[in-house]
């Protein structure tokens, strides 16, 4: 670990000269690529010149990173940890040059090199550094936190293998690694000498101190390192750059003594590999958990490096007295993936700071947040005592004390009732015993927030009710939101330019500005023009769908898109059936009032989630089928996209015409890719579920289409479920399941979607797909009656985008700002900046 000089010596250079002066992008990009990475031809590779501009572009948010934590550290201001084990960042190039206004200046000087940030952004990987939904919420709330000034640091690994590959083979997923470090990271900063050190196994010893005092000691664990990667957040056009700090394993240099000691050098290295594991690979579950012991060793590595780090830049700024470090901080935890801080903070608080319990408690129970993101009980994390006991025995202790003190409340709450102790225990009991993570996040924090309206009554309602009876005060509500800079203003220029024009652009700052679109809704020569900027966008895609699947799209048919991850209560099944429906009515001649459609699908399945991958599959058998036949052309096409990710929902969101958001009520917490496609003039088909509710009623019952059961029916409609019956009765479903299991999509491959229609004709589907199959079909006619007419269609997409200012995660910030985190907004002038030099 390099020690801090605590001689504190600036630069002159910086001190003094010029600020980066933004005349010479053009001279700093030429530098980098010439003498930074020894290059002097641009060559057929353009990655060296992403790489120079990158650096380039970086030299410019350092400055200005430095400045926002001088002011954070000046001001003594109180501040947010946002703790995740997930930032699906995606490219950070495109979102830089808006951020920071260089879109011209990059573009003239990538013209010297004959060539344009378009062709130069394809050099760059994505950071998937994250699952779906719940990673990409996080880098939407780090763009809103920087872009509202607010001083929000993020806190997340540095996994060497992010999100796989997913390539199709045959039809089916095949995952491949995604070394997305290989060509190496210019975004990020290493900082070696802010190092942590992070404790594992050993086992705990008391002691008493001089005064008589009891200490328990976390004695003999094997420690790993926590290096820290600094990767900058740039807010929009305020020269506020925030930090997303990464943590990257590595092993501490005595880690292999006793080995080497024994004289096996070679071997003692090697042992390295077991403490840069864990930061090695992100786990590709999402929404269901695996209860890997390598998986809550990244837990407890980024809580406990995490908050070390808070700690120690309190005790460098406030000295040893902890009595108001509750005033100064909050930690937002992004669901109970790392809910162990609450037990990391109590450890330091008490161990290394020797406050006594009630203090160490208040403190804790006043900084700590927790957002939950599901109601699905796979998804609800447990870890079995004996692994905790192994790995983390001074934290189990706490947890243990933690649980005690909590059961003695819920006895005063419910008096002489065991079965509530043991139903709200932090330990459920059992051959196993288990550690209830969500249990731990609610008692240690002064907040909870669901991610949607309908999610959060949910939670008070369900889940977790007995808690809202305890502390009805601590829930709330959350609707998430997603940023407007990548999701309309990055991702759409066309349609951005078309909006500024009309309106002016203070929308990508001032999102509830959008709803100033609604003036346009009957314009005609404007209608002209939102059509066109969508059949612009279309191209995008259809080109993106030949090159990666190799299938015609065609932009005068209507684009409806499913992206998201797979899952059985997401329901692509619902939507390939409608697909099949459809297929079946061509066949049939049925064709009267069918809107030519290209139907595209796509989105990861877990490695292990075998019913997943079974739904690939299906969906690539359907598509070949249909493709391949020429009656069917005219009217419909099918492509199931490789490799969906946040750089391809870039091309994809803009291009849509319809969003299908089709999951069972009450299954989606909030939903995200929905607000994406609103945003960029998509309607929604879909349920009453997560944000969709919030979206329905923003954009009015008129302008979207509504099918399916709702959450209240649910448990109703579960005990009479008869699938078969509904089979039977309905023609359009019968043949469905006629033509899926007469083996039209498998003829080589007998059997293989037996487990496919099977679930759906079982009593107990608890997605419900042949349930609201005849709603969803009917609410598919009304789409093509809709899309029929042009103006119709066309006043209905402006709406939505009008609608859509509620989805913008500067909203959602503003809330957690306002509600729970309680922070003022910094300001760093280009006064400031010109004395702070690069
Ligand atoms: C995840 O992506 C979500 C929830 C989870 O519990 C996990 Cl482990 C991963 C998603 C929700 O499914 C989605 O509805 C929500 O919009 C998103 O989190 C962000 O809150």
């Amino acid at each position: 670990m390099v020690k801090q000089s605590d001689q504190v010596c600036v630069v002159k250079g910086w001190q003094e000269g010029p600020v980066i002066d933004e005349s010479t992008l053009k001279d700093d990009l030429t530098r980098h690529f010439y003498y930074t990475l020894g290059r002097d031809k641009v060559g057929e590779s353009q990655h060296y010149l992403y790489h120079a501009l990158a650096l380039t572009i970086r030299d410019r948010l350092v400055a200005r990173c430095r400045e926002t934590n001088q002011q954070i550290k000046q001001e003594k201001r109180r501040k947010t940890a946002y703790l995740s084990l997930e930032f699906l960042m995606g490219r950070a190039l495109g979102n830089a040059v808006l951020n920071l206004d260089l879109d011209e200046q990059v573009s003239s000087a990538l013209q010297e090199y004959c060539t344009t940030i378009e062709t130069i952004e394809d050099a760059e990987h994505d950071a998937g550094l994250g699952n779906g939904g719940l990673g990409r919420l996080a880098a939407c709330f780090l763009d809103s936190c920087a872009s509202l000034a607010l001083p929000v640091i993020g806190y997340g690994l540095r996994y060497e293998y992010g999100m796989f590959n997913q390539s199709i083979k045959d039809g089916n997923q095949i995952e491949q690694p995604d070394n997305w470090l290989r060509e190496g990271h210019p975004w990020e900063l290493s900082a070696p000498e802010h190092a942590k050190r992070v404790k594992f196994g050993g086992y705990v010893q008391s002691y008493t101190d001089k005064f008589g005092r009891e200490h328990r000691q976390w004695m003999g664990s094997q420690d790993v390192l926590a290096v820290p990667y600094d990767v900058p957040v740039p807010g929009y056009k305020n020269n506020i750059v925030n930090t997303l700090r990464l943590w990257k394993s590595e092993a501490t240099d005595e880690f292999n003594l006793t080995e080497f000691n024994a004289g096996s050098y070679s071997e003692a290295v090697a042992q390295k590999n077991l403490a840069e594991q864990i930061t090695m690979v992100l786990y590709p579950n999402d929404s269901s958990e695996n209860g890997k012991e390598l998986r809550l060793r990244q837990q407890y590595f980024l809580s406990s490096a995490s908050i070390q780090d808070v700690v120690d830049q309190w005790l460098s700024q406030h000295g040893e007295s902890f009595s108001d470090f509750a005033d100064f901080h909050a930690f937002q935890l992004n669901d109970t993936h790392p809910s162990i801080a609450v037990a990391e903070l109590m450890r330091i608080l008490i161990d290394d700071y020797e406050l006594d319990w009630n203090d160490a408690w208040q403190i804790t129970t006043k900084t700590m947040a927790y957002t939950n993101h599901t109601l699905l009980p796979e998804a609800l994390e447990k870890w079995s005592v004996s692994l905790f006991s192994k790995l983390l025995p001074r934290i189990l202790e706490i947890v243990y004390e933690i649980n005690a003190r909590f059961l003695a409340q819920v006895a005063q709450q419910w008096p002489g009732d065991v079965e509530k102790q043991r139903a709200l225990s932090l330990i459920e009991e059992g051959d196993e015993p288990q550690i209830r993570m969500a249990y731990l996040a609610i008692v240690g924090s002064y907040s909870v927030n669901g991610v949607a309206a309908l999610h959060t009554e949910l939670l008070k309602a369900g889940l977790f009710k007995e808690f809202y009876a305890l502390w009805p005060d601590k829930f709330n509500n959350k609707t998430n939101g997603v940023t407007p800079r990548r999701w309309l203003a990055h991702c759409n220029p066309v349609l951005s330019e078309l909006i500024g024009e009309k309106i002016g652009h203070d929308w990508v700052k001032n999102f509830s500005k959008i709803s100033d679109l609604r003036r346009f809704y009957d314009d005609k020569s404007f209608h002209e023009q939102w059509q066109n900027a969508k059949r612009e966008n279309k191209q995008r895609l259809v080109d993106l769908v030949k090159a990666r699947c190799d299938i015609d799209f065609d932009v005068s048919m209507m684009f409806d898109v499913q992206v998201k991850r797979i899952h059985e209560y997401k329901r692509q099944l619902l939507n390939i059936l409608h697909v099949i429906h459809l297929y079946d009515r061509i066949r049939r001649g049925d064709t009267q009032g069918l809107v030519p459609r290209c139907v595209l699908l796509g989105g990861k399945a877990a490695p292990g989630y075998y019913m997943a991958k079974k739904i690939i599959k299906l969906i690539n058998n359907v598509a070949e089928v249909i493709n391949k036949d020429p009656q069917a052309a005219p009217y419909l096409r099918v492509a199931f996209l490789p490799n969906y990710n946040v750089t391809a929902m870039e091309v994809i969101c803009p291009a849509t015409d319809l969003s299908e958001q089709v999951s069972t009520a009450g299954k989606e917490a909030s939903g995200t890719g929905n607000m994406k496609f609103m945003m960029n003039g998509a309607l929604t088909i879909g349920t009453l579920d997560g944000a969709n509710i919030e979206i329905r009623d923003a954009v009015g019952a008129d302008n979207f289409f509504l099918f399916g059961a709702q959450a209240h029916e649910i448990d109703d409609i579960k005990s009479r479920y008869n699938p078969e019956h509904l089979i039977s009765q309905n023609s359009d479903l019968k043949n469905v399941m006629q033509l899926l299991e007469s083996g039209h999509f498998n003829l080589f491959e007998p059997c293989l979607f037996d487990d496919i229609t099977n679930a759906i004709k079982s009593p107990h589907d608890p997605w419900l797909v042949a349930h609201d199959f005849e709603s969803y079909v009917a609410a598919q006619k009304e789409v093509d009656k809709a899309y029929a007419d042009r103006t119709y269609w066309t006043q209905m997409s402006i709406l939505n985008t009008a609608a859509s200012g509620l989805f913008s995660s500067d909203r959602t910030i503003s809330q957690y700002s306002e509600d729970i985190w309680h922070l003022e907004p910094l300001n760093i002038s280009e006064t400031d900046l010109t004395t702070a030099k690069s």
